[in-house]
């Protein structure tokens, strides 16, 4: 059978075998310590001199840090192990030695220098545990819609039209590398010699899904979003994964009970399956286990109200800025919905207040610990005529949303969703200071590489 370093406790007192990297190793003369991981943790393989033949000891030695190796041995419990358990080594194999030169050491390093070997940091204990939960997270998101009857509707990348304003839009241009650009069989319209965009790539699937529902009911997709963004910011990506949802018939209050539900259960699967996570983060679970329903609400007139009592100087109409949320969530312990902001810094697709027709049904989710928004989202205008207008104020070309403005000639019913943004989350739940930890290779306006 084959032994993994989380399933420990079931083979104290056994034979097992490690097939793993080493990530630390030690000497004291006669006995050798070797930190091991195997991808699902953490171990500590002890070599004693007078314990294994003169071969194996002399692999011991031979082996250094991120060498591939396999190791044999009796797994015993060790209290004393931040690893609480420990390998008494039989046999050892290199698999691959590593050169002498692994560029992070046990060093300080700059943030900059770990980004730039960021196919090397993952390895570290502190990137495992992110790494995890964000997998658990991502993993209950998808358990959760599916238990509450949502299918799972995959949205395009390559859009022909903004969801969420043109400022943030990637442009593609159709510039493969085919020998012959002037070939019969390619459409002129595609501009091969111009760096005319081709699409654009999705800022968000929510369109798409609206789309999706008068065929499914309830849709979500979950993948790479892409926004040109200007500044430079903890919470802002290039590129970030974004779960997106809609349901045909939900309504705002029932939209945001849901959103609530979701988190909740998010909260706990990551809480029961992640507590070695937790524990190599060093972040105190505490402030999460003790979320509960029902989250506080504030319209978008109340928050200002609130931000100016902890001393903000936002003005009436101004959306939100970092500053206000991180503000605000320092002083909320519960994940707190900011409801119904004005329409002028709002999507045209956002259906509108009754009574305060100036105010949108939106609302955005944000968490505590000083996190501010993983979830933006609302009640879709699903009248015709009222979408056109919103539509044509907005200054948009109606021809390329004529598709969408079908959903509402054919089938339209009154529908919600939301889009949440997974590093946003992986942020929070890890107590991140930078959402560039939350995804194993984040590209920001100033990174692409590796
Ligand atoms: P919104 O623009 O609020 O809404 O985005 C939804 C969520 O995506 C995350 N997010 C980001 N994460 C990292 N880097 C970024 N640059 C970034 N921008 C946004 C946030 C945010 O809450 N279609 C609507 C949602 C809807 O109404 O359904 C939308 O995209 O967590």
């Amino acid at each position: 059978m084959s032994f993994l370093i989380k399933d420990a406790r079931n083979f104290v007192g056994q034979e097992v075998e490690i097939h793993g990297w080493v990530f630390n190793k030690r000497s004291s003369g006669s006995v050798i310590f070797l930190q091991l991981r195997d991808g699902s943790g953490f171990i500590q393989a002890v070599v004693s001199k007078n314990e294994v033949s003169p071969e194996v000891f002399a692999t011991a030695q031979e082996t250094r840090d991120e060498s591939t190796v396999v190791v044999a041995g009796h797994l015993k419990e060790e209290p004393r192990s931040p690893f609480s358990f420990e390998i008494q080594t039989r046999n050892l194999k290199i698999v691959s030695l590593a050169q002498t030169d692994f560029p992070i050491s046990a060093k300080e390093h700059g943030v900059d220098f770990l980004l730039g070997q960021r196919h090397l940091w993952l390895r570290f204990p502190r990137q495992w545990a992110i790494l995890r939960i964000r997998d658990q997270i991502a993993s209950s998101i998808n358990q959760f819609l599916h238990r509450e009857g949502y299918t799972r509707l995959d949205s395009p990348i390559l859009t022909p039209s903004a969801c969420e304003g043109t400022t943030t839009l990637f442009p593609v241009p159709y510039l493969p590398a085919w020998p012959d650009v002037t070939d019969q069989s390619v459409p002129s319209w595609l501009n091969l010699d111009q760096a005319k965009p081709y699409a654009y790539l999705s800022q968000s699937g929510q369109l798409y899904l609206e789309a999706g529902i008068a065929s499914l009911g309830k849709v979500y997709d979950f993948g790479p979003t892409f926004r040109a963004e200007k500044s430079k910011t903890k919470r802002h990506l290039t590129e970030f994964w974004m779960m997106d949802a809609e349901a045909a018939f939900l309504e705002y209050e029932g939209l945001l009970d849901f959103e609530e539900k979701m988190v909740l259960a998010v909260i706990q699967d990551v809480l029961a399956a992640c507590p070695a996570e937790f524990k190599t983060l060093e972040r105190d679970p505490a402030p999460l286990a003790q979320i509960k329903s029902p989250f506080p609400k504030l319209t978008y007139e109340e928050t200002l109200k609130k931000l100016r009592e902890l001393g903000s100087d936002i003005k009436d109409g101004e959306d939100l800025g970092n500053d206000d949320e991180t503000r605000l969530m320092n002083y909320f312990h519960q994940p707190l919905f900011v409801m119904k902001f004005p329409a002028t810094f709002k999507a045209f697709y956002f259906k509108r207040d009754e009574q305060r027709p100036e105010l949108t049904l939106s609302s955005d989710l944000l968490a505590p610990e000083g996190y501010g928004e993983i979830i933006g989202g609302g009640q879709r205008e699903d009248d015709y005529d009222t979408l056109l207008k919103r539509m044509k104020e907005a200054g948009l070309n109606t021809q390329d949303y004529e598709w969408y403005l079908d959903l509402r000639r054919y089938g339209a019913s009154p529908h919600s969703g939301f889009g949440l943004g997974l590093e946003r989350m992986v942020a929070w739940i890890c107590k991140l200071e930078h959402i560039r930890e939350a995804i194993p290779f984040p590209r920001t306006i100033y990174r692409f590489t590796p």
